[in-house]
Order: C-alpha cells, then sequence, then structure tokens
C-alpha cells in the first residue's frame, strides 16, 4: 500500500463541521489503492478505559480524481469531542492504522496512547464555517448596468450611441444602459426563473465599466440615482430576487477625489499613505487613451495590474479599513442589498477581509460574501473572510471538456473532484458557478456557435453543487469574444433573439429549482464515463440513495448506460423497476429506486 499517499489534516476540508452536531471527516488516499477505510473513534476522556473506542465505521468513497481517492464518513459524538484514528486495508491486503503520530501496523498496542489519534477537540458552533441557506436555492444572473437596458434617456451621457448600432462596442462606448432598464425588466427575469441579480459596478465612476470608482457613496448618474436604486432593490425584493454589489476595493479610479489630492499635494496629502506610492510626482498625462492608460507600464505607485489610472488602495492603512467598511455597511443598511461580490479580491489583504466579513455578517447574518478569485482560494474559504468565489477553476474544467475539447471526460471529473476536494461541503454548496462573465468569451463564441455544446455545458454546470450564474443575454443566445465584445447591448427586439435557447435557459433553471436538494447537496459520484463525447454522472446524497444520471446524448442512450450498471456502482442502489421521473434532452435523468 503506498501509504506515502495518505493525508488527513484535522481542523480543514478534512475534518470539519457540518452542521451544529454532524461532523464530516475525510481521508485522502492513492487512487485505487485502498479496498476500504474504517473510523476508530470514541471520547478523548474516555482513554485507558480498555477498548474506548468504537471501531470501524466504514467510511464511503466519496469521489476520486486522477491520482487519488478521497473517503468521507458523516459523524456526531455525544460530548461534542472526538478521538479518532483510521484503519485503513490496502487492496494487497496491507492493514494500517493512521493518526496523529503517522502510520503504525495495525495492532492493539498502537491503539492505545491517547495522542496517537487525531482530534475533534469540540463541536464549536461559532467557529463552524456557516453558509447562507438561501444561496443554494438561488439561480443568478449576472448584469452590465451599461449594456442591459435604456430606461431612461435623459441620464444617458455625452456621446450616447443608439442602441445595439454596433456589431462590436469598444472600449470606450456608452449605450446608455442604467437603473430604470433593469427595473423595467425585472419581471422578464422572473419569468426566466431568476431570484439573484450580480450587478457589476453601479457607483459613481469614470468608465463604462464603472471599476475605476471616484465616489463609492453615489450611484454613477449614467445609471440613476439612490432614489432609483431604492426602488430597484424593493421591487426586486418583492419578486423574490437577491441583490449582489460589486465592491472595488482593491483600487481608485484616478478620478476620485483621494487621488486628485495626492497629485495635488503630494506627500502633504492628508490622502498620501491611502495608497502605495514610491515616490513622487504621481501625476499622469490626462491626454492618454484608455488603451494607453491600461498599459502605461513603470508609473510610481502600485496599481491594479498595468492600468495607471487605477491606484490600488492601502489596505492596511486603519484609515482606508474604517473608510472602505463604512461603505460596505452603508449599502447593506441603507439599501438592504443581500451580497457583495468582491473584485479582485485576491490582491487585497486577509487582515481587511476578515474585519469586512465580521462588519457585514453583523448586519445581516445570511449576507452572501463572493470573492473574484480565479485560482483555487483555500485560505479565503475558512469561514472568516468569503462565503464562495467566483468558481472560474471548476467552470474552466467544464469548459476545457464541453467547449474547447482540450481535456477528456476522465481529466474533467478529476479536475472537478480536485476542486471539490479543497473546500468543505457547506463551501461547494455556495460556489458561484458561471461559465463565462463580463470578463470573458461568451459561451456561445468559445463554443464556436454549436448550441447545443452551450446547453450540455449549462445543464451540466447546473447539476452542480454551488449555484449556478447566467452572464445577461445567453438565454437568448447572445456571443462575444473577449472583452468589451463580451459586453455588447442586451437583444431586446424578439426577431433577432433565440427563442429556443430562452425556452431551454428557463426549462433549465425550473429543473434545477424542481429538483433542488438533489442539484444543490450530496457529492457527484463519476462512475461512468465512456467515451470522450459521454459523460454519465451518478450523484447520491449522503443517506439517501438517489440517482442523478447526466449525459450529453440522446435520450436512448440512458437505457443502454443504466442498463450496463457499471461495477462499483453502489452495488445496492438496485435498479429494480425504475420509475423515470424526469428526462431533458441534453440534460439529466433523475431515478429513485422505489
Ligand atoms: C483592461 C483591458 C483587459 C485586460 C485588463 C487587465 O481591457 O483586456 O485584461 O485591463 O489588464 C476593468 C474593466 C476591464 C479593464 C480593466 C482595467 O472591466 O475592461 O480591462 O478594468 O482597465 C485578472 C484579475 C481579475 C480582473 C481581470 C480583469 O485577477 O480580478 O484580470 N477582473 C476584475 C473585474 C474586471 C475589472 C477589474 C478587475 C479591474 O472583473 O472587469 O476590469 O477593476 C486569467 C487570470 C486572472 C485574470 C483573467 C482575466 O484567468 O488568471 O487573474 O483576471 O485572466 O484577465
Ligand atoms: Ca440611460
Amino acid at each position: 500500500m503506498e501509504t506515502s499517499a495518505i493525508l488527513h489534516r484535522p481542523d480543514s476540508e478534512y475534518a470539519y463541521l457540518y452542521k451544529e452536531d454532524e461532523m464530516h471527516i475525510r481521508l485522502r488516499t492513492k487512487k485505487g489503492d485502498v479496498a476500504k477505510v474504517g473510523i476508530i473513534s470514541g471520547d478523548p476522556y474516555l482513554h485507558g478505559v480498555k477498548k474506548w473506542y468504537l471501531d470501524d465505521a466504514p467510511m464511503e468513497l466519496l469521489a476520486s480524481t486522477d491520482i487519488h481517492d478521497y473517503w468521507m464518513i458523516a459523524t456526531g459524538a455525544e460530548f461534542k469531542r472526538l478521538s479518532y484514528g483510521f484503519h485503513i486495508v490496502g487492496t494487497d491486503g496491507i492493514e494500517v492504522f493512521y493518526g496523529d503520530r503517522g502510520v503504525f501496523p495495525y495492532e492493539e498496542k498502537y491503539l492505545e496512547p491517547a495522542n496517537s489519534f487525531f482530534r475533534m477537540p469540540y463541536f464549536q458552533e461559532i467557529d463552524r464555517f456557516k453558509s447562507p441557506d438561501w444561496v443554494k436555492e438561488t439561480v443568478w444572473y449576472q448584469i452590465f448596468p451599461e449594456r442591459f437596458a435604456n430606461g431612461d434617456t435623459s441620464n444617458d451621457p455625452e456621446g450616447t450611441l443608439p442602441w445595439d448600432s454596433k456589431e462590436h462596442p469598444t472600449r470606450d462606448d456608452f449605450y446608455g444602459g442604467d437603473l430604470q432598464g433593469v427595473i423595467d425588466n425585472l419581471d422578464y427575469l422572473v419569468d426566466l426563473g431568476i431570484n439573484g441579480i450580480y450587478f457589476c459596478p453601479v457607483f459613481k465612476a469614470t468608465s463604462n465599466h464603472k471599476y475605476d470608482t471616484t465616489d463609492y457613496f453615489e450611484i454613477d448618474p449614467d445609471f440613476g440615482d439612490k432614489k432609483t436604486f431604492k426602488k430597484l432593490v424593493d421591487e426586486a425584493h418583492k419578486r423574490g430576487i437577491r441583490i449582489m454589489l460589486d465592491a472595488v476595493f482593491n483600487h481608485m479610479g484616478m478620478l476620485s477625489y483621494q487621488w486628485e489630492d495626492v497629485v495635488k499635494n503630494e506627500a502633504d496629502s492628508k490622502y498620501a499613505d491611502w495608497f502605495h506610492i514610491h515616490q513622487f510626482p504621481v501625476k499622469l498625462d490626462e491626454s492618454l487613451t484608455t488603451e494607453e492608460l491600461e498599459n502605461v507600464g513603470n508609473v510610481p505607485y502600485d496599481t491594479f495590474a498595468f492600468t495607471g489610472h487605477m491606484p490600488k488602495l492601502n489596505t492596511a492603512n486603519p484609515e482606508v479599513q474604517d473608510y472602505l467598511l463604512e461603505i460596505a455597511a452603508y449599502w447593506i443598511r441603507e439599501f438592504d442589498i443581500d451580497a457583495w461580490r468582491l473584485d479582485v479580491a485576491n490582491e487585497v489583504d486577509h487582515h481587511f477581509w476578515k474585519r469586512f466579513y465580521q462588519v457585514t455578517t453583523d448586519l445581516k447574518e445570511d449576507f452572501y460574501i463572493l470573492g473574484e478569485i480565479w485560482h483555487s482560494s483555500q485560505s479565503w474559504l475558512q469561514g472568516d473572510e468569503f462565503h464562495a468565489v467566483m468558481n472560474y477553476a471548476f467552470t474552466e474544467t467544464i469548459e476545457d471538456f464541453f467547449m474547447k475539447k482540450r481535456i477528456t471526460a476522465h481529466k474533467m471529473v478529476a479536475g472537478l473532484n480536485e476542486q471539490l476536494m479543497l473546500y468543505r461541503q457547506q463551501t461547494n454548496e455556495v460556489m458561484f458557478n458561471m461559465l463565462d462573465s463580463h470578463d470573458t468569451a461568451r459561451i456561445l463564441t468559445i463554443s464556436a456557435g454549436n448550441k447545443d455544446t452551450v446547453k450540455s455545458a449549462l445543464a451540466f454546470t447546473f447539476a452542480q453543487n454551488g449555484s449556478p450564474c447566467i452572464y445577461y443575454g445567453t438565454e437568448i443566445g447572445m456571443d462575444g469574444f473577449d472583452d468589451p465584445d463580451c459586453r455588447k447591448c442586451m437583444v431586446w427586439d424578439e426577431a433577432k433573439q433565440d427563442l429556443k435557447m430562452l425556452a431551454f435557459t428557463k426549462e433549465l433553471i425550473a429543473f434545477r429549482k424542481e429538483h433542488q436538494k438533489l442539484f444543490s447537496y450530496g457529492q457527484l459520484d463519476w462512475f461512468d464515463i465512456r467515451d470522450e463525447e459521454r459523460v454519465v454522472g451518478f450523484k447520491r446524497i449522503l443517506g439517501e440513495e438517489t440517482l442523478i444520471a447526466y449525459f450529453n446524448q440522446g435520450e436512448e442512450d440512458l437505457e443502454l448506460t443504466l442498463a450496463e450498471k457499471p461495477e462499483g456502482l453502489l452495488g445496492h442502489l438496485a435498479f429494480v423497476d425504475n420509475q423515470l421521473l424526469s428526462i431533458k434532452q441534453n440534460g439529466f435523468a433523475i431515478f429513485k429506486d422505489r
């Protein structure tokens, strides 16, 4: 047995409180190397009492990657504390005990010393990673406010172009989108089945994307005013739609009054320490074009990327922290928003995010904090910073298989399980799963125009743990290359809309809501990965044997797949007299064994 691959780490995604009285324990072993694992556990204060422990509660094979198997068990403890170790039986018949001091031959004498067992010292509810339940039932819709709908031409900025007047919008275009346009189309979103909106920035800023904030306490006049925003939130809440705003706290726009004061007064400015300035002067030539500003290179201060007009904030400065935390609190307290999406979240310090978490969740216990991080994010998802991240690391794996055909189905499933095993179950249940956004090409373009590919990838994404997000216009077949081409004006002319895609998206959202428990909980088990085109996945709701078969072929394939019930498929999940609950083209079948 390859004992070097064995891993367990207490008080992490390997051992955590899932519910107040339920602990999840995971173990990693080399793929295919272990036949079974049992948990040996008991109360830490009963050591020394002969046979103090209960032995061999069987762990289940939860998920596999290319190189590892992950085992899991859900357990309680009579006195909310637990000592535990692993009885591992290799496929080669070797048996070992694995505990806090490492791997030993499986013999009584090694099961005694109290400290050779891992410990969950106490089920501390206050430390438990809590994720807001409502997010699990949310299907999000991402709106880039400048391009969704122009509901009020009186606020159109200078040079606003006629709606949808260009095949490819350029970086500096304005088309007049605003908050009134969103209010006017809330019922369109209700009809689609949406119950959460993620807005790109809406505060006062210079550009059409508003990521160069100049005043965090004002709605940008191109989009409307606070009265209109209040109306938007109220009307959305009336329709059961939650609102998430975009907090751009990594940097500010160069036309903010703080930065302008620094440009003018340099080291004497009271804001000099709000930024990371190397030397003065810091003035930029204001005649630079956007392209030039975005690639201005070696300015004497830290910026977002190489973007000279976005000076990076010094979030270690207590004054900056207090300022940003007041912004975070203000929009919750005064406008009742439900969530913040945190821009460039990975480049802001953890110390600040821990304060941010406290301030926002003190105001609203079920507030949702979503970090924009494009890579694995364990250090931000420990329960005291973010609840979730924009799950690019997860969804790009889906795209790599379904759209880009860059990896095999096996590799996709291995990649998805790799990501799932990085986090606690309650984190996976509220991850933000989007296949595209305002920062990427649109999925129809990535799919080279193949709408079945788009449907398969969307259906598959909707079957995952986590909360799916539709980027505006996906539902009516909009395309677009990388930013800014992915930010075309929403197509409202029905004659130009893909009404079949609209019907599919509505059905998919309704299907997910109809089978919410199946999609939001439990772990996807992947037993039967056929040829490179077809992936059939099986989901198991822990404690309940329900099967969801995912396939990306026609319906006729399904019987064949299930009839051949691949080995290892939860043997006791009998397919006797299956009642096919529901089947969707390019989507799912859900079976419940009687
Ligand atoms: C401009 C250019 C873009 C260029 C970008 C960065 O137009 O082509 O990619 O600069 O150099 C906003 C505007 C953008 C504008 C940018 C700067 O929306 O149109 O883009 O300001 O003026 C990384 C960061 C991630 C960031 C993206 C853009 O990790 O946080 O880059 N996303 C947020 C917002 C953006 C916003 C900003 C940040 C700035 O969502 O909309 O841009 O506030 C790989 C890497 C990622 C990288 C990703 C995209 O996957 O792993 O780290 O994201 O590519 O480039
Ligand atoms: Ca307008």
